[in-house]
């Protein structure tokens, strides 16, 4: 509960911020696009992890208010980095409010960005309840131009069903495969296995959660369309960010 009063304030008090992790393209090795994630400091708690306020958010219509400040933050700091295309976060109430189409078609519209540029993530769970509405939502935005991201696909409620049935750009692969990619045979033959189904269904395949050079070896041998993680830059702030468009690793 006081992390609910605290959150309500949070905006007006000027509390949050985003961080923004580089996106990089497996081929050309470049900085393509970005994570933007969600910071939320206070004077009384120091940084609170978005793991613990989102769900808490979730429970409430908190969750719009939140959501709606980080995705006009995330336009405004995109006009200022050409090129590059900027990959959001949407919690499952996001994603079924109603006229969710509408809603992000008309923020995007008022930025003056051009849809696609702008990723939209998402996890099995947002389309798990309502496959057919999730089906026609995703539809429509994609033939507006907006990309979008399976997020986390390898955990939950993932289903192959779900790849085939959804109008999708790219599956995320969940870090905790990358993690165990050196360790276990498993996880590489997974990690190969889901490359393989994207190629296969012309979809992109983001590694997540890259932390070593070995890492970045293996994904690139294996296929992996893109890139993600502390290897290349953890999240920071937009000045930052910025320096690191179009960079080449
Ligand atoms: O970057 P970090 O490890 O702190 O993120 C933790 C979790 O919070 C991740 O699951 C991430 O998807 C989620 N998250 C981060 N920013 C946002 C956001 O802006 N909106 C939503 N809905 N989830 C976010
Ligand atoms: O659920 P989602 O995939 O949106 O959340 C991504 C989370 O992973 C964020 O909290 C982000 O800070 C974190 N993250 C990004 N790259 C790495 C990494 O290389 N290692 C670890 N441990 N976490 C990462
Ligand atoms: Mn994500
Ligand atoms: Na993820």
């Amino acid at each position: 509960r006081r992390i609910e009063g605290g959150l309500s304030q949070a905006i007006a008090q000027g509390e949050l911020s985003l961080a923004y992790q580089p996106i990089v393209a497996g081929d050309a090795m470049e900085v393509v696009g970005f994570e933007a994630l969600l910071r939320w400091r206070t004077e009384e708690f120091g940084p609170i992890s978005p793991a613990l306020f989102i769900p808490i958010a979730e429970e409430s219509n908190l969750i719009h208010e939140l959501g709606d400040w980080v995705l006009d933050e995330a336009l405004t700091v995109l006009v200022d980095w050409p090129g590059q295309y900027v990959s959001i976060n949407f919690s499952p109430r996001q994603f079924r409010r109603q006229n969710f189409v509408g809603y992000v078609m008309e923020r995007v519209q008022r930025a003056g960005i051009s849809p696609n540029r702008v990723q939209i993530e998402i996890t099995e769970t947002a389309i798990f309840d309502n496959a057919e509405r999730a089906a026609e939502t995703l539809y429509k935005l994609r033939q507006m131009g907006f990309r979008i991201a399976l997020d986390d696909f390898g955990t939950g409620y993932s289903s192959l069903y779900n790849i085939r049935k959804f109008a999708l750009d790219c599956l995320k692969i969940d870090k905790s495969f990358i993690d165990g990619m050196g360790r276990e045979r498993e996880s590489a033959a997974i990690v190969q296995s889901i490359v393989h189904l994207g190629k296969a269904l012309g979809l992109g395949v983001v590694a997540e959660g890259v932390e070593t050079e070995a890492q970045v070896q293996a994904l690139r041998v294996a296929g992996a369309s893109h890139l993600q993680g502390y290897y290349f830059s953890r999240p920071v702030p937009a000045e930052e960010a910025k320096a690191l468009a179009n960079e080449r690793f």
